[in-house]
């Protein structure tokens, strides 16, 4: 079975985690798996290239996150940045650790010698053992993208990077809107369009609806892609009882004048989504507002661990296989 995702990070990296989990246990493989990460969240800094939700995908599929904080390395130490520190370098806001530091430098070095994202995740890729796992990890872009923030602060508009807003401001400063800069030059990298095209299935996991899936949706031939494919396409709900897991999607659905609730979620993507997983405390919610023509399912969504993550994706996955 050929599964194509969409990801962002931490939502998303656990949920394929749990996925290829899933389908280790299965008889009916082989299987294969190609995501299609968001590098909207990519930003420049020291000179380096840092892509983090793909990083957070290299290292949860590759068995070296930090657990805790599902993003970056484990065992971290930070010595470089308190180098940075003290030569008074900034920003000082965002947190680089020194193994993290080395994917930066050396994808940076490929890209200086010419080579594009895609080659370079591919590289990445192999160091991390993606592909003996049977997953194709794909940049949504090889050009350059930076998703920028609209903040209003005292009747001035200005733009921040949306790291700065995420890490340093916490979301905390109320985002008029979301400006992708880049995304109209943007192809979508080799690959990525055949992926959704020629998939038996495509899965969306419980991502940012905005700033990860919303943003790889934004890729010239995407949404055209999801629309257009043959395979069925399920996605699984970011909220649970009407509230993201964890980091700030509410603020992000607000801000593009969305509501919190896994009914409205669904709504953003109903033009190519066939199924939809709930959790449980969202069941009643969705069946009042289900869009029409969606099948909707209800389980309880919290990936606490390997095991209920593995539940989730499998869920997802068997939805899916009922409606190809
Ligand atoms: P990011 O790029 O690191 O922010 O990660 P993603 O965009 O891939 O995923 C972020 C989303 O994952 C958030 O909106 C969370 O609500 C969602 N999320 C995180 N953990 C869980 C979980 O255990 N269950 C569900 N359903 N969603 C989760
Ligand atoms: N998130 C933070 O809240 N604080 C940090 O200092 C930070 C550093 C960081 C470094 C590398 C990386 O790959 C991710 C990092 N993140 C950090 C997470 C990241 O900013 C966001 O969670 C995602 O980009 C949002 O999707
Ligand atoms: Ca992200």
């Amino acid at each position: 079975m050929r599964i194509t995702a969409l990801a962002g990070g931490v939502g998303g990296a656990r949920f394929l985690r749990g996925l290829l989990h899933h389908l280790s246990g299965r008889s009916d493989g082989p299987h294969t798996l190609t995501v299609i990460g968001n590098t909207g969240d990519d930003i420049t800094l020291f000179g380096l290239r840092v892509c983090p939700d793909l990083d957070t995908l290299l290292y949860t599929l590759g068995g070296g996150v930090h657990e805790g904080q599902g993003w970056g390395r484990a065992d971290e130490t930070f010595a470089v940045q308190g180098e940075l520190a003290a030569y008074g370098a900034s920003p000082q806001w965002f947190g680089l650790g020194d193994r993290d530091f080395g994917t930066h430098i050396v994808r940076s070095q490929w890209l200086a010698q010419g080579r594009t994202l895609s080659q370079v995740t591919a590289r990445l890729a192999q160091r991390w053992g993606l592909p003996e796992q049977g997953v194709t990890l794909l940049p949504m872009t090889d050009v350059p993208v930076e998703t920028h923030v609209v903040l209003e602060e005292d009747g001035e508009q200005r733009a921040v990077h949306f790291q700065e807003w995420w890490v340093r401001m916490r979301a905390a400063v109320p985002a008029q809107r979301f400006v992708v800069a880049g995304l109209d030059r943007a192809a979508a990298a080799p690959g990525v369009l055949g992926a959704l095209r020629d998939a038996d299935v495509v899965l969306l996991p419980p991502s940012n609806p905005v700033v990860s899936i919303g943003i790889v949706l934004g890729v010239p031939g995407v949404r055209d892609a999801l629309r257009g494919t043959a395979a069925p396409v399920v996605g699984v709900s970011p909220l649970v009882g009407g509230a993201p897991v964890r980091g700030h999607a509410d603020a992000c659905l607000s801000a593009i004048g969305v509501e919190s609730t896994a009914a409205a979620v669904a709504g953003l993507y109903a033009d190519f989504l066939d199924g939809w997983l709930v959790d449980d405390g969202d069941r009643d919610g969705m069946v009042a507002a289900a869009p029409r023509g969606l099948t909707v399912e209800a389980t309880p969504l919290l990936m606490r661990d390997l095991e209920h993550a593995a539940r989730i994706s499998g869920s997802a996955l068997d939805l899916a296989l009922g409606l190809a």
